[in-house]
């Protein structure tokens, strides 16, 4: 834990801005005030010191296995009786003005999912696959690479300039009752080190992609949002060189995660466990260095075909890693996106180890 996160716990309010104050703008660093940002950094950074972990799921409360957009309703509270730690969301498709992101998600229920998550002691995370600028395709569509033309092209940097601006304008405008701001983690262009999305490997060199960081941070600091935690998460099988390629710096970065799934089924638990072992090992010890936060950002067996998942594959290989939380992503809609789901549903045989994953591990859940 470093100088700043320990007053910061403490309560004492803070006379100088330093490396990952998260939104702090020039007027507050004056008034020494500590931001919403700040805040929910001396949690997690609590969270880690305590020994436990936010179990986080994407998406939770506005579809599961079987239903959507109930009120309250949710897979993970099915099973369990309570909510998941943290919610993930995204912002795919707020750049094009859309009412629904990418997965159908109105960007109206997931502010108010937001602020209800938050008053019940939850936190929130929010990614975002953007389109492509330079194509008009998906986050997955390389047949151009935008990040090689941002410099040259104004018409297109204008165009990604206002795309930032708006997921910065969503994240800014999320107050609960009080007007106070809601505090997420960012987790913006997650999985670089993956060829498959445009800001990725083999679409942007390092240094177009740690521009890209630099541009997204400069305007989210110009319209002052105070109220966001910057998350860095490639994918797996990286070296701590290749990890550290393309990252941004400690000034733009508060949590280091990682990205890493489950494949195969039974014969690819070694290996996950191997991935898992081998490089949130490195992003632990470098956070603690470094007076980050470290987490395990996105992870899952797609569709649960080992009903014993939680407690003997993901528990064993998290154990012993100071992260902050771990995050599961969808349940998509059985009839949307057959078998794409990573927590159990009510009559699934993972649902009973689920259950005890929630009551005997350190998760966090809330009520
Ligand atoms: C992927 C899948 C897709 C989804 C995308 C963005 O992993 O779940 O179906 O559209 O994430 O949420």
């Amino acid at each position: 834990m470093n100088n700043k996160i320990l007053a910061i716990a403490a309560g004492i309010t803070l006379a100088t801005a330093s490396c990952g104050n998260s939104g702090k703008t020039t007027a507050e660093t004056e008034t020494a005030e500590t931001t919403p940002a700040q805040e929910l950094i001396a949690r997690l950074d609590s969270t880690v010191t305590s020994g436990k972990f936010f179990f986080g799921h994407h998406d939770d409360t506005a579809y599961g296995y079987d239903w959507q957009y109930v009120d309250g309703n949710s897979d993970v509270k099915r099973v369990t009786g309570e909510y998941p730690g943290l919610m993930s969301w995204d912002l795919g498709m707020i750049e094009l003005d859309s009412a629904n992101n990418l997965d159908g998600v109105p960007f109206s229920f997931m502010a108010s999912e937001i602020i209800k998550q938050n008053g019940r002691g939850g936190i929130n995370a929010v990614s975002w696959h953007p389109r492509n600028p330079a194509s008009g395709g998906d986050s997955w569509d390389v047949s151009a690479s935008p990040l090689h033309l941002l410099a040259q092209d104004s018409a297109l940097s204008a165009t990604m300039d206002s795309w930032i601006g708006k997921t910065a304008d969503f994240i800014s405008s999320l107050k609960d009752a009080e007007g106070n701001p809601v505090p997420v983690i960012f987790r913006p262009w997650h999985e670089n080190s993956g060829t498959w999305f445009w800001w990725g490997t083999g679409n942007s060199t390092p240094e177009e992609y740690i521009d890209l960081w630099k541009r997204t941070r400069r305007i989210f600091d110009e319209k002052g949002v105070n109220n966001v935690v910057w998350a860095y998460s490639p994918d797996k099988d990286l070296t701590p060189e290749q990890y550290f390629s393309t990252y941004p710096g400690d000034e733009y970065v508060d949590i280091l995660g990682t990205d890493i799934y489950h494949f195969n089924g039974k014969e690819g638990v070694e290996q996950y466990k191997d991935r898992i072992k081998a490089q949130l090992s490195y992003v632990t010890e470098e956070a603690k260095k470094r007076g980050k936060i470290a987490a395990f950002t996105e992870t899952g067996l797609e569709g649960l075909e080992m009903s014993d998942w939680y407690t003997n594959v993901l528990l064993p290989s998290i154990g012993g890693l100071d992260i902050a939380y771990v995050c599961v992503w969808r349940n998509a809609r059985n009839e949307d996106k057959a078998g794409h789901f990573y927590v159990p549903y009510p009559g699934h045989p993972a649902e009973a180890d689920f259950k005890a994953f929630h009551d005997k591990s350190n998760a966090i859940f809330v009520k």
